[in-house]
């Protein structure tokens, strides 16, 4: 029989209670349909204008594709109609979108990267839409900029779709991670996988070797030793260049994704927000870890919304051998 992903929540809600709320799951059903409208979009790109160049660049300086522009006008539109959301933070929008809402009913902020991996879309290779989901502050502890900035570890919920040859979509809201495939001809997405675990070690890692030579010196050494067998396995190397398919990769089959410090971004390219945070909570929920180089993603301090960091995500045994190696 199947179990809808609504029909999840609510089984969710009368187990956990507290962040599996009706309110919760209205949220919720705001991502699912816009995500939704987004993959019915994708899955026909090639069929009218909507490949390409948009003419723009976002705030990140990145040329903006018409279905990034696409995307997260949907985002915005199917959440900005749930009135208890106070926020919207998107990759492609240089400052929040905030709801004149009360805090009693304004009581979630989403952050997302509408369509991630969008330059591999002229070429027909996965896609995904990511979010990480906060609870806003009690008045007294700080303002919708503070509820917006607060650490990883404080997301209620996180999620991601990867629009690939089946639409997938995996959250987790603190207890455990459950994966969901759409069926296109109900058009519901269906339970398929709950209380997902990453295995504790995997055959793949994951990186753009390009930039191998600007990494620093510890994440060569890494490298080296997966290449060279010494990490206790012959590793294979698979890198698509859109991170929400390789963290899907990740997830299911284990092993490690990396995205180190480069000499050019020394900072890191992936986002704090909406790229590293949602995906390590799920990560760490499903037995894995997620590292900037130096501590847990979920705990860095965020000073921006469009922040950048150095994102490792992966395996237990995986990562406690990448920090051996930064250690040394
Ligand atoms: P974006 O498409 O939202 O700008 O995301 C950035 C993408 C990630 O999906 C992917 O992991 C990374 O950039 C790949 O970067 P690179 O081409 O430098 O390897
Ligand atoms: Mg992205």
């Amino acid at each position: 029989m199947i179990i809808t992903v609504q029909q999840h929540l609510q089984q969710q809600q009368q187990e956990f209670g507290s962040e599996a709320s009706g309110t919760f799951s209205y949220l919720l059903s705001g991502i699912t349909l816009a995500t939704k409208i987004i993959e019915a979009k994708i899955r026909t790109a090639g069929l009218g204008d909507v490949l390409g160049a948009f003419g723009a660049e976002n705030v990140q300086g990145e040329q903006q594709q018409k279905l990034d522009v696409y995307a997260n006008q949907v985002m915005l539109h199917c959440l900005g109609l749930r009135d208890t959301v106070a926020a919207l933070v998107s990759e492609e929008d240089e400052e929040p979108v905030t709801f004149d809402r009360s805090p009693e009913t304004g009581k979630y902020i989403i952050i997302f990267d509408p369509l991630d991996g969008s330059s591999n879309i002229d070429v027909n290779v996965n896609v995904g839409t990511i979010f990480s989901i906060h609870k806003r502050l009690p008045a007294a502890e700080g303002d919708l900029d503070a509820s917006i900035l607060q650490p990883g570890t404080k997301q209620v919920a996180a999620g991601y779709v990867v629009y690939g040859p089946s639409t997938v979509f995996v959250y987790t809201a603190g207890n455990g991670v459950h994966s969901f495939t759409l069926d296109p001809t109900i058009g519901a997405f269906v339970t398929t996988q709950e209380n997902m675990k990453m295995p504790e070690q995997g055959q793949y890692y994951s990186v753009n070797e390009a930039n191998a030579s600007q990494f620093p010196a510890g994440y060569q050494e890494y490298l080296r030793q997966l290449r060279e067998g010494e990490a206790g396995k012959a590793y294979s190397s698979r890198y698509i260049g859109s991170l929400v398919a390789d963290f899907h990769r990740t997830l299911l089959k284990g092993g490690v994704f990396l995205y180190p410090p480069t000499a050019k971004q020394p900072g890191g390219k992936l986002r704090l927000l909406y790229e590293a945070n949602p995906l390590a909570f799920i990560a760490e929920q499903a037995g894995g870890m997620a590292t900037n180089g130096t501590g847990r993603i979920l705990e860095i301090e965020p000073r921006g919304i469009h922040q950048r960091t150095p994102f490792m995500v992966g395996s237990r045994f995986e990562m406690e051998t990448l920090a051996k190696c930064l250690e040394a």
